[in-house]
C-alpha cells in the first residue's frame, strides 16, 4: 500500500474506511475551529463548556490524523490510537455534563462517578478489543454494564433531578445529549461486535450486511463529538440570549 519512492501512503479509490478515517480527520479539525472562535461570543459561564466542546473535537482530530495515516499504511485497526483517544474525550464528555448542570447544584462527586464509570467501560472495552481477544464477549459485556450505568446516572439518576430542576434550556438541552447518550453512544457496541468474529456469525457481518468495524466507530465519533458540541452550542445560544 506504500509507495516505496516517495513513502506516502497511497489510498485506493475504493476503500471506504480511509475515506471515514479522511473526512473524520477534516470534520474534526473543522469543528474545533467552529467551537474555538465562537466561544468569546458567549457569556463567562458558557465559555468553558464551548471550550471543553472543542478540545473533545481538537483531540480526535489529532487522533484520526494518526489514525488515517496508521490504516492507510498497515491496512489495520488503529486500536490503540482510537483507545487513547476515547480514554481522553469521553471523560471530558462527563465533564460536560456537569458543568450544564453546575449551576443547578451538581457537585463533583457526580461528575467523578461519570468519569470513573466511563475508564472502566473504555478499559475493559480496549482489553477485550486489543489485549485478551479470546474474551472479547466477556470485556465486552462488564464494558457494556458500565454503559448502562452512566445511562442510568444521566437518564433517570441524579443527573437528570437536576436538569428537571433547573428546567428551561438546561432541561432541554439535557434531554438531547442524554438521546446522544442512549443512541449515539449504543453505535460503538455495535462496533465491537462487528470486530468480534463468533458473535454474530462471520466477523465484519451483522445482520447479514458486510459492515467495517472502524467505520461504525467512525461514524459513531462524528456524530457524537461534533453533534454534542452543537448541542451546548445551542444552549449557550440560547441562554445568552435570554440573558
Ligand atoms: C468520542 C468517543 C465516544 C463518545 C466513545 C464512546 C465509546 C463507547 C460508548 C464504547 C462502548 C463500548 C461498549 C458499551 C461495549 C463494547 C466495548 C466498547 C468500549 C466499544
Amino acid at each position: 500500500m506504500t509507495n516505496l519512492f516517495l513513502s506516502v501512503p497511497v489510498m485506493a479509490t475504493d476503500d471506504y474506511v480511509g475515506f471515514t478515517f479522511f473526512v473524520g480527520c477534516m470534520a474534526m479539525m473543522a469543528a474545533s475551529a467552529f467551537f474555538f472562535l465562537s466561544m468569546n461570543s458567549f457569556d463567562r459561564k458558557w465559555k468553558t463548556s464551548i471550550l471543553v466542546s472543542g478540545l473533545i473535537t481538537f483531540i480526535a482530530a489529532v487522533h484520526y490524523y494518526y489514525m488515517r495515516d496508521y490504516w492507510a499504511s498497515t491496512g489495520d485497526s488503529p486500536t490503540f490510537f482510537r483507545y487513547v483517544d476515547w480514554i481522553l474525550t469521553v471523560p471530558l464528555m462527563c465533564v460536560e455534563f456537569y458543568l450544564i448542570l453546575k449551576a443547578a447544584g451538581a457537585g463533583k462527586k457526580l461528575m467523578w462517578t461519570l468519569i470513573g464509570a466511563s475508564t472502566v467501560m473504555l478499559v475493559t472495552g480496549y482489553w477485550g478489543e486489543g489485549v485478551d481477544r479470546d474474551n472479547a464477549q466477556i470485556w465486552g459485556l462488564v464494558s457494556g454494564l458500565a454503559y448502562f450505568y452512566i445511562v442510568y446516572l444521566v437518564a433517570a439518576g441524579e443527573a437528570k433531578e437536576l436538569a428537571t430542576k433547573a428546567g428551561g434550556a438546561v432541561l432541554k438541552a439535557h434531554n438531547t445529549l442524554v438521546k446522544f447518550l442512549i443512541i449515539g453512544w449504543a453505535i460503538y457496541p455495535i462496533g465491537y461486535m462487528v470486530g468480534t468474529s463468533g458473535w454474530y456469525g462471520a466477523e465484519g457481518e451483522i445482520f447479514g450486511m458486510e459492515l467495517a468495524m472502524d467505520v461504525i466507530y467512525n461514524v459513531g465519533d462524528a456524530i457524537n463529538k461534533i453533534g454534542f458540541g452543537l448541542v451546548v452550542y445551542a444552549l449557550a445560544t440560547a441562554s445568552t440570549q435570554e440573558a
